[in-house]
């Protein structure tokens, strides 16, 4: 067994009131992100994409295996050929593969079997889950939490393309298999999420629909219960 090697932790620590104040202003940019369907082929800066990426990749992970793989395309044939497949599948899944029940549960977000957004955005981030490491000896390294890893990474990704002023979609295309092949990912690789990102196209609409509120989403299960404050 390796012994573990331990640094100093670097930690910066801010006085109470600025704590109270970047919450809040943390909560209020993100509260502004949208979930956007129709983007502009305005090109964005390859720049920009890495620094979300390298965003994703401080997530933690399980055994800090960083169980992912980002796979940034912006080629148009590769991305055209994306469209092609994944609207395949959809054709299906909204005409007959879905339940009744699963259309009802999209039918406010007003989703279809098109997918402009694939060949409209700029980029599309397909981002891989490992689920084991394949060492060159061909033993095979497990991964562990594997989805709880590439989901948190995935999350900061959305908040880091948010913050730097761009749009995405959290699109699962279904099923995702053709994306292996699509973009030639080794065996220990399966699809996890599909990202256009970009800039929102000029008249680009969202669904009038609101997020819990604070009640709705939490308990506290407090120490000692305050008088009404
Ligand atoms: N994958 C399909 C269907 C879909 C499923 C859920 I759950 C959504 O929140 C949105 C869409 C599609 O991309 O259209």
């Amino acid at each position: 067994m390796p012994a573990p090697v331990f640094e100093p932790l670097q930690f910066t620590r801010f006085p109470p009131d600025q704590m109270l104040r970047r919450a809040q202003r943390y909560q209020e940019a993100l509260s502004l992100r949208r979930t956007t369907r129709q983007f502009s082929t305005e090109p964005v800066p390859r720049a920009l994409i890495e620094h979300a990426i390298r965003t994703a990749g401080t997530a933690p992970s399980g055994a800090h295996r960083q169980p992912w793989r980002f796979v940034a395309v912006d080629n148009p044939a590769l991305k055209a050929q994306m469209r092609v497949a994944a609207e395949a599948e959809e054709h299906q899944n909204y005409h007959g593969r879905m339940p009744p029940e699963w259309l009802e549960a999209l039918a406010p977000l007003g989703t279809d079997e098109h997918k402009s957004h694939l060949t409209d955005a700029p980029w599309v981030v397909v981002v891989f889950k490992q689920l084991f490491e394949q060492l060159p000896d061909g033993r095979r390294l497990k991964n562990y939490y594997v989805d709880e890893s590439v989901g948190i990474a995935c999350g900061f990704f959305i908040a880091a393309i948010h913050h730097l002023g761009l749009c995405t979609l959290t699109h699962t295309p279904s099923p995702m298999g053709f994306l292996s092949a699509l973009l030639e990912r080794p065996e220990n690789e399966k699809p996890y999420l599909l990202m256009p990102v970009g800039f929102p196209a000029a008249d680009a609409q969202v669904p009038a629909i609101r997020r819990k509120g604070i009640e709705e989403i939490v308990q506290w299960n407090l120490e000692k219960e305050r008088m009404s404050e």
